[in-house]
C-alpha cells in the first residue's frame, strides 16, 4: 500500500510531465476519505511552492456530468491562484495533458460560511457576486477514466478556470435556477442548460460543500471564488479553437486555445 503522500506525488509529476497516468485504484482500492489526503498533500504541496488556495470547485453537481464521467455523487476541490486564467489571454494547450472547458456558474462570498445546517439560501445572502465562469478541467488520469476516490485525489480533475467580465449581486440575478446558458464552440452551439442542472439550484452546491466542511471544522472564508460545478458535458479545446459560456444576465466568458 502507497501512503497519500505517495500518490499525491504519482499526480504531480503527471501534471507536472503533462504525462496522463493509471487510475490508482487500477493498483488498489482506496476509500473516499484517504482519496480527500492525497488531495490535500497535492494542494499542500502547490503552497509550498507558493501557491495560494483562493476558493473550491464543485464536481459531479449535475446529472449530464455524472452520466458522462460515470460516477453519480458530488465531489469538491480546491482552486489556487496559479490556476486562475486572464481574460483574453489564451490558454496554452501544450502546458496541459488534454484540457476540456466546461461551463459553470460561479460564486464570490462577502461573508464566512459555517456548516454544518447551511441552506441554499444562506449562500445566497452571503454571496457577494456571481459570474459566468469556466472551468478548465485536465485529469492526471489518461481518457478522463477514473472512479469516485481517483478523481477526489486528483483535486477533481482541477487546472485552470476563468471568470466572466460582469459580476453580479445575487438579488439582481432572480431565481439562478432559470438562469439560461448557452455554451458555444468554434461558433456552434454545442450545449445547452438552465442554472438548475446544478442539484437543483446552483447556491445548493455551494451548500453542500460548506456543510462538508462542517465536518472537519473548515469554514470558506469570505471572498472564495466557488464552481458550483458543470452545468453541462465539458468539451475538449483545441490550439486555435475557442469555446464560450453565455448566460443570462452575466455574459459571456470565452476561452480560446493558443
Ligand atoms: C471531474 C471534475 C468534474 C464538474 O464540474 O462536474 C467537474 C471530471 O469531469 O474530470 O469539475
Ligand atoms: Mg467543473
Amino acid at each position: 500500500m502507497k501512503s497519500a503522500a505517495d500518490w499525491s506525488a504519482y499526480l504531480t509529476e503527471a501534471e507536472e510531465g503533462r504525462v496522463a497516468v493509471a487510475p490508482i485504484t487500477d493498483s488498489e482500492p482506496i476509500s473516499s476519505d484517504f482519496a480527500y489526503e492525497v488531495q490535500a498533500h497535492t494542494v499542500a504541496a502547490k503552497l509550498a511552492r507558493g501557491d495560494a488556495v483562493v476558493g473550491a470547485k464543485l464536481g459531479l453537481t449535475s446529472k449530464a456530468k455524472q452520466v458522462t464521467m460515470k460516477v453519480d455523487q458530488p465531489i469538491y476541490g480546491v482552486l489556487t491562484a496559479s490556476m486562475a486564467l486572464e481574460l483574453e489571454a489564451p490558454l496554452r494547450i501544450s502546458d496541459l495533458i488534454h484540457p476540456r472547458v466546461e461551463p459553470e456558474i460561479a460564486f464570490i462570498t462577502g461573508e464566512d460560511l459555517t456548516g454544518p445546517g447551511v441552506s441554499h439560501h444562506d449562500v445566497l445572502d452571503a454571496t457577494a457576486w456571481v459570474t459566468a465562469g469556466l472551468e478548465i478541467i485536465d485529469s492526471r488520469f489518461a481518457d478522463f477514466r477514473f472512479t469516485h476516490a481517483d478523481v477526489v485525489a486528483d483535486n477533481t480533475s482541477a487546472s485552470r478556470f476563468l471568470l466572466g467580465p460582469t459580476r453580479v449581486p445575487p438579488a439582481e440575478l432572480g431565481d439562478l435556477a432559470l438562469l439560461g446558458c448557452v455554451v458555444e464552440a468554434d461558433g456552434r452551439v454545442t450545449e445547452t442548460a438552465a442554472g438548475a442542472a446544478v442539484l437543483g439550484h446552483p447556491a445548493s452546491a455551494v451548500a453542500l460543500l460548506v456543510n462538508w466542511l462542517g465536518r472537519t471544522d473548515h469554514v470558506l472564508p469570505k471572498g472564495s471564488i466557488v464552481l458550483s460545478g458543470g452545468l453541462t458535458n465539458a468539451h475538449p479545446l483545441r490550439p486555435g479553437g475557442w469555446i464560450s459560456a453565455s448566460f443570462a444576465k452575466l455574459g459571456t466568458v470565452t476561452l480560446r486555445g493558443a
